[in-house]
């Protein structure tokens, strides 16, 4: 443990803890009850149903990527800069939401290095220049729903994680994709929580990793990412809760094996492997059916896939219950 935990004397208000931290309260609690075993927690993880169910689709608009729009294909109008740059989810910082721009606003992210690897023909470590100039970003307005129900809408700066899979050549034995974020609890004073087993990872499987709207993104309203949203590169999977989509990401490996993700491996049927956005499939703890849109009063349905109907054929035959 270093010196450094002053951010545990944040004083952090009931209503800005997540719903993700609480999570992590209550199970501390059990664990120190004696409740929660890593058998129960291994059990629960294998406890997935394959079943033949047909994919429930919604007819959705067919996406077209304009730069400089001022909605969403939806029509639904951009977050401001503020409210996306200024309500966060970053643990490595903080669990207080308006608390991570502050912490975050000094992070180091140049050198930058990512290194991509694992199950390819031409791994290769690009610098985070080189990577932008070999794969410039282009624009590409995306709703962000969190699995804690609130969302907002958000014109990133990206380019598709295919090109640069593509530029790997991943192997026919690669099936998965697994991200890894950046250690660095010198910088990061939520890395000494240790009931995170950090780094903070994730995965896709590589049809999902392929698929074009799938993004890495560098930037967000034409300018350079801010480190409260994962700078100098995170990855944005659109119809997925937001917690797939990782900040400061260091490593991609190409894989043969459904990697393990921070959030499954401590909370298995509350955040899955696949997690994609599902009104119909409720989080154990609060219903999905509907979101608050950050700048909004009330609430809004929520949309099969966030709205992203095109993704319908990769999860054909497969059980949508596999969210949680
Ligand atoms: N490394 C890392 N990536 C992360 C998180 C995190 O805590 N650490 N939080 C996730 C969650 S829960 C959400 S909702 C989004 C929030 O992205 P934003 O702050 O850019 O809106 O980032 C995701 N990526
Ligand atoms: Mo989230």
């Amino acid at each position: 443990m270093s010196k450094d935990n002053s951010f545990r004397t944040i004083p952090v208000r009931s209503s800005e803890i997540t719903p993700e931290q609480v999570y992590i309260n209550r199970r501390q609690f059990l664990k120190a009850m004696g409740i929660v075993g890593a058998g129960a927690l291994m059990a629960a993880a294998c406890a997935t149903s394959p079943t033949t169910q047909p994919v429930q689709t919604q007819a959705s608009t067919p996406l077209d990527f304009v730069p400089g729009a001022t909605t969403d294909e939806l029509g639904a109008p951009l977050n401001t800069y503020e409210e996306i740059t200024n309500y966060n989810n970053y643990y490595e910082f903080t669990t207080d939401k308006s608390g991570v721009a502050p912490m975050a606003k000094d992070f180091k992210t140049s050198p930058w290095q990512v290194e991509v690897y694992g199950l390819v023909n031409k791994p290769q470590t690009f610098g985070i220049e080189d990577l932008i100039k070999q794969f410039p970003p282009e624009e590409r307005i995306y709703r962000l729903r969190c699995v804690e129900a609130w969302s907002m809408v958000i014109p990133w700066m990206g380019f598709q994680l295919s090109k640069l899979l593509e530029a790997v050549e991943p192997k026919s034995s690669a099936k998965f994709v697994r991200f890894e974020s950046i250690l660095d609890p010198k910088q990061m004073p939520g890395q000494e929580d240790m009931q995170y087993p950090w780094p903070y990872q994730e995965g896709l499987r590589i049809d999902e990793a392929m698929q074009r709207l799938t993004i890495l993104a560098t930037g967000l309203y034409g300018k350079e990412m801010p480190p409260q949203n994962g700078s100098p590169i995170r990855l944005v999977v659109p119809w997925k809760y937001g917690f797939k989509s990782s900040k400061a990401i260091v490593k991609i490996e190409l894989v043969d094996y459904q990697p393990k993700t921070l959030w499954s491996s401590i909370a298995p049927n509350e955040y899955g492997f696949y997690s994609n956005v599902n009104p119909n499939v409720s989080h154990p703890r609060w219903s999905q059916a509907s979101e608050r849109r950050i700048g909004e009063s009330g609430r809004i349905p929520t949309l099969m896939f966030n709205g992203y109907g095109e993704v319908a054929p990769l999860y054909e035959g497969m059980d949508l219950k596999e969210n949680y």
